[in-house]
């Protein structure tokens, strides 16, 4: 039956924690062979397995900020929401966070610092981080705000606490705009899905900076639009090998390596697919596939899963899956605390 928007907010959190999670196993690895990734994932239906919940890493760790941040302030507050990631960095340092991240962190946590967007624009000798962790955890911005403007706006502001690199936010708005349509039944219209993202990202990589940046780092004009064009050609031939993913869209801790790919693996997978289980739904294969690709798998799964838990509904996700992940249940209240925001600011209007 139709999926109602509230299952669609819980999904959206609670796929991203979910792909967070199972997606840490094979983080960094090159080569992930199909049958490692099923056997990974029958291992969470096992409830006599008993080697206890996957721990969840920085991706969650900073939704979770993110999302409190939205909640408690009722709107984008950049004080509060990097004092969190300041302290829930300061908390668990051992979350698996990026090494140059980690420097922002510190500086975040000083009660002297005025310009809360500084330190960010200080890294990687003044150009800013275009790694994907601001990517990682945009999908709470979708689900605040209710227009597609105030998203970008704010996911885009989000960002830049830690990433300063207009490939770093773009990538965050990117993957802020998809959970966001995705949250309104986009999906089902695949190829107007990934249109209107274009449409969108045309007009977020027009900008002076964006410009500026990516012929600083030798990318070609426009180089979100480059890759979601990429997307529409592979979603299109259906059949495509891992390999040809990889070296098409990336799988890496860069923003354009990792965002449009999980986007990719979003559409590709809402069909079955050969080599995946018959009896797996449209966000397991999505999870599945994600792993597949090797690479920053917990990020890459985590940004599909809030796409694709967006897409399903909280109902699709298996509850044998849930139980063995560190924060979903937080981030299944978090959700629905959102959605309860997200309704208040319909009667405003
Ligand atoms: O982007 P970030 O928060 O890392 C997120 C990733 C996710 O996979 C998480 O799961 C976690 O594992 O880390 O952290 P950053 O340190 O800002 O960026 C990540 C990495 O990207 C850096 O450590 C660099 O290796 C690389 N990087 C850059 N390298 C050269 N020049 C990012 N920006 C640059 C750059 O401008
Ligand atoms: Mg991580
Ligand atoms: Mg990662």
């Amino acid at each position: 039956g139709p999926v109602s928007t509230l299952s669609r907010f819980r999904g959206a959190l609670v796929g991203a924690v979910l792909g967070d999670c199972v997606g840490g196993e094979f983080e960094g690895a090159e080569d992930v062979p199909l049958d490692r990734v099923l056997q990974h994932l029958s291992g969470l239906e096992d409830d006599t397995r008993g080697d206890g919940i996957l721990q969840y890493s920085d991706d969650t760790a900073m939704m979770r900020c993110v999302a409190h941040s939205l909640l408690t302030r009722t709107g984008f507050d950049e004080q509060d929401m990097a004092r969190r990631f300041a302290k829930e960095y300061n908390l668990a340092p051992g979350r698996g966070y990026g090494s140059g991240v980690i420097q922002v962190l510190r500086k975040l946590a000083s009660p002297q610092l005025s310009d809360v967007f500084q330190p960010a624009r200080a890294q990687f000798g003044g150009r800013g981080s275009f790694g994907n962790g601001g990517a990682m955890r945009a999908a709470p911005f979708a689900l605040a705000f209710r227009n597609a403007a105030d998203v970008q706006q704010y996911s885009r502001l989000g960002a830049m606490l830690t990433h300063s690199c207009s490939l770093g936010y773009n990538g965050a708005v990117l993957q802020a705009l998809a959970v966001h349509l995705s949250l309104q039944g986009a999906l089902a219209l695949p190829e107007e899905f990934i249109n209107r993202l274009i449409s969108e990202m045309e007009e977020v990589e027009r900008e002076e900076t964006a410009q500026h940046d990516a012929k600083a780092l030798n990318l070609a004009e426009f180089p979100y639009c480059t890759r979601l064009h990429r997307v529409k050609e592979l979603v299109e031939r259906g059949s495509v090998s891992i390999e040809e993913v990889i070296s098409e869209l990336g799988n890496g801790i860069a923003a354009l390596q990792s965002v449009p790919t999980a986007i990719f693996c979003v559409l590709h997978c809402l069909e079955p697919r050969e080599g995946l289980p018959e009896r797996y739904g449209g966000l397991e294969r999505t999870i599945a596939y994600s792993l597949a690709l090797g690479g920053d798998t917990d990020t890459i799964a985590c940004m599909a899963g809030a796409i694709a838990g967006a897409h399903y509904g909280i109902e699709a996700i298996p509850q044998s899956w849930q139980k063995s992940c560190e924060g979903v249940e937080e981030a299944d209240q978090l959700a629905e605390r959102l959605y309860k925001l997200y309704c208040l600011t319909q009667l405003e209007e």
